[in-house]
């Protein structure tokens, strides 16, 4: 394959970072191709966290096919790292490698990074385009920029409903509202998040596995649970398996035992009101390394979530069907005048299947 732009690598490098969409967390999706000569000699993208970083497999993917390097260009979807993570660092791959040029979509985040990837390999002669692409290459790994920059995860919220916004009847019945792609492609978005979040009323009602089924990935995302009371059920089928998350705002220590021995973890977090202070998980979580949260829950949380400023996006199914006087998707207070109202931005429109996809970002 011939490579006659930066644009052109760029975006296939970018191509390649998607591959690690469902693997590469806590480390960014990095993708890196090298071409000479015009000729795409080598391509990589991110292993999973311990493995080898884009740009080496590369280079690797270059020298087994019989390349040699020197002399070429590299095309990284993110700065190369500086540091001695759980691998050495690329820039010094690259250098000795004697790469001729870099082009880089976006200066790493990572305080430990941030910059000095690029300083170190200028100062070995090697010449640095940034820049390219940028923006795609900061939507393509957002939560590792959230966690990077504000300490906390890019939290996205899930919900499916009629045209009329509504997501169940008020017995409780929603299976289902939007139809078999609109499923299979929320379980794409449940597979590239670190987390999948819901409340204990959900878990009550459903009993929803919150694992991802309608499509292959090799990694389960980690399900968490907000439940103030403690009040879930050893039986409930979001603990099969093990390693679930529930965050409590009141200590039940033989509960919290129980969940312990079955391999869950109680992280406690109360506010004021005996509720669980949201915001103060979310800093949890970034700490923790989560990137991305995928929020599946009912309106109630919701509509908490929102009203306390932890959403950042909503991706919104909707129906080509009317449920007239049901349950909404968001508990949200009346509003005295429209100024109040809250505002996003369409990010991104499309029809899967019979059913819209929507993806608005508060603004
Ligand atoms: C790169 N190329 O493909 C990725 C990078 O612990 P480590 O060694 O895996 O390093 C993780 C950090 O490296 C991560 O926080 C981010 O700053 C950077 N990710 N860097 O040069 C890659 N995934
Ligand atoms: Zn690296």
């Amino acid at each position: 394959m011939e490579i006659h732009s930066d644009v052109q690598g760029m975006r296939l490098a970018l191509e390649l970072a998607a591959r690690g969409m469902f693997t590469t967390t806590p480390n960014p999706r990095v993708g890196c191709v090298i071409v000479k000569d015009d000729r795409l000699i080598g391509a990589g993208y991110t292993q999973p966290a311990g493995q080898a970083h884009a740009e080496v497999q590369a280079m690797n993917d270059a020298v087994a096919k019989g390349f040699d390097v020197a002399g070429a260009t590299a095309y990284v979807t993110l700065e190369p790292c500086s540091h001695f993570g759980r691998t050495p660092p690329c820039a010094d791959a690259l250098i000795r490698s004697r790469v001729a040029r870099v082009v880089v979509a976006i200066a790493d985040p990572n305080p430990l990074v941030a910059g000095q990837g690029i300083a170190k390999l200028e100062a070995a002669g090697i010449q640095v385009t940034r820049g390219v692409l940028e923006d795609e290459a900061r939507e393509m790994n957002i939560g590792f920029f959230s966690r990077m920059q504000r300490s906390r995860p890019w939290v996205r919220m899930k919900t499916a409903a009629s045209l009329d916004g509504m997501t169940a009847l008020h017995n409780g019945e929603s299976q289902w509202i939007t139809g078999d792609e609109a499923r299979a492609d929320g379980h794409r978005w449940r597979a590239r998040a670190c987390a999948v979040l819901t409340g204990i009323g959900t878990v009550i009602e459903d009993d929803p596995q919150l694992t991802v089924r309608a499509i292959d990935t090799p990694r389960q995302p980690r399900r968490i649970v907000i439940d103030s009371r403690l009040q879930i059920s050893p039986h409930a089928r979001v603990l099969e398996g093990g390693g679930t998350w529930i965050v409590a705002a009141q200590s039940q220590p033989e509960k919290e035992e129980m969940l312990h021995d079955a391999g869950h973890e109680v992280i406690l977090l109360p506010n004021a009101d005996g509720k669980v202070e949201l915001p103060a998980l979310m800093q949890e979580l970034g700490k923790r390394q989560i990137n991305e949260v995928h929020v599946e829950a009912g309106f109630k949380l919701n509509g908490s979530l929102i009203r306390e400023g932890c959403v950042d996006e909503l991706l919104v199914y909707l129906a080509p069907s009317l449920l007239g006087d049901a349950q909404r998707m968001f508990n949200l207070p009346a509003l005295e005048s429209l100024e109040q109202k809250k505002s996003l931005a369409f990010h991104d429109v499309k029809q899967i299947g019979a059913d819209l996809r929507i993806l608005a970002r508060f603004t």
